[in-house]
């Protein structure tokens, strides 16, 4: 173990310098950058420090420990703005892409070298034993980036690459000094894991991981609304934002009180015979609920569409889908639903387990029928009284 006998005031070096120090480039082997002079210089400190050759097939761990900490979320904001996610899956180039499309970015390619050391710090955190893709891929003989931007002139590949003829370009693992994290074309069909990078949010849209949601102060009617949320997204992917998780909902609601804590909010919630999500799914499909006491009541039979109700605390209401008010878009995937704790056929075999389990978050009144599945009406009335038998 080379890391765990430094000295500590070894690990107050400069996080960049440290960087430059466990990555090489293209100027190694022509040994003429004043970089690689650095880099040489830390190489021999930290030799002389742990009184052993530094070799550089060490292992992830050994490299890291010294190292500012790895985010433990996988992903790390650049000081540009720009943001990298790290994914722990492996995929194909396109795969790679489709997935970080979704996250509203592209496979990541850095565009100098500060950009380069934050992708290889980060890939390292992920794995340093695992090849990962870079954003580009070679068409019609110019290599581009996922949104068809040519890649500019900083590039890192290493000595002798691209040599292949691949149309596309991975990030390599640790093999040699003058190889390890640099570039190399390869085979597009190939599997390798990836990071995103996503550009800065656009003014008045607020990110809560993969999504951008933003708050509209003009009053429209919910299909009014939901076609500027459709509009608000050249690629097809914003809606009225859909509210599956509490961490969701406490979100929107920071977002709505500073708009206009007075206001009432459209979000993406109808019903067009049952209760959907504007993405397509059930709301039965998911255990979240934030119905204001009361709500949906369906007042004279036409209250399909669901709100943020500042009556109801900004809890969800039913209202007429032609009324206008304020509303929240999205863009982006949204959260997944909490789906664990949605009722099955096998509900009723649980029941009493299962209604504890839910309370209070799915049923705000339990249904009448439950009475009949083994609850008393007492237990219905008040089923926070609940316990097993
Ligand atoms: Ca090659
Ligand atoms: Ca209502």
């Amino acid at each position: 173990m080379v890391a765990t006998n430094v000295p500590a005031h070894v690990d107050g070096l400069d996080r960049t310098v440290r960087m430059t120090a466990t990555k090489s480039t293209e100027a190694h082997s022509v040994n003429s950058d004043p970089a690689d002079n650095i880099t040489d210089n830390i190489i021999h400190t930290l030799e002389k420090l742990t009184e052993k050759p530094l070799d550089f097939d060490i292992s992830n761990e050994e490299i890291l420990e010294g190292l500012p900490s790895c985010p433990q979320d996988d992903h790390r904001v650049l000081p540009n703005g720009k943001t990298y996610f790290a994914h722990t899956d492996i995929s194909t180039y396109r795969g790679a892409q489709e997935e970080c499309r979704k996250q509203l970015g592209i496979v990541a390619v850095p565009r100098d070298e500060e950009e380069h050391q934050n992708l290889v710090f980060l890939k390292n955190c992920v794995s340093r034993d695992s090849e990962f893709w870079l954003g580009i891929m070679r068409t019609a003989g110019v290599w581009q980036d996922g949104r068809g931007t040519e890649l500019g002139s900083f590039t890192s590949w290493a000595p002798g690459e691209p040599n292949d003829g691949h149309n596309c370009a991975l990030i390599i693992k640790g093999v040699g000094r003058d190889r390890r994290d640099n570039w190399a074309d390869t085979q597009c069909n190939l599997q390798h894991r990836y990071i995103c990078e996503v550009e800065n949010d656009p003014k008045d849209w607020a990110r809560k991981g993969p999504t951008r949601y933003k708050v509209f102060l003009e009053r429209k009617t919910y299909s009014a609304a939901q076609r500027t949320c459709e509009a608000s997204d050249a690629q097809n992917r914003g809606r009225l934002a859909v509210i599956k998780t509490e961490a969701v909902y406490n979100f929107l609601l920071t977002l709505i009180r500073r708009a206009d804590p007075k206001g009432d909010y459209w979000f993406g919630m109808s019903k067009p015979r049952k209760w959907m999500w504007s993405d397509g799914t059930p709301l039965s499909d998911c255990s979240f609920r934030k119905w204001a006491p009361g709500e949906p009541n369906n007042e004279a039979g036409k209250q399909k569409c669901a709100h943020l109700w500042t009556g109801g605390d900004h809890q969800w209401d039913d209202n007429r889908c032609d009324w206008e008010t304020y509303f929240v878009c999205q863009i982006g995937p949204g959260e997944d639903c909490d789906k664990e704790l949605v009722p099955s056929r096998k509900f009723d075999s649980c029941i009493r387990t299962c209604i504890i389990k839910f309370w209070p978050v799915v049923p705000k009144a339990v249904p009448r029928g439950w009475v009949a599945r083994g609850l008393t009406e007492a237990e219905v009335h008040d089923p926070s009284g609940l316990t097993l038998r």
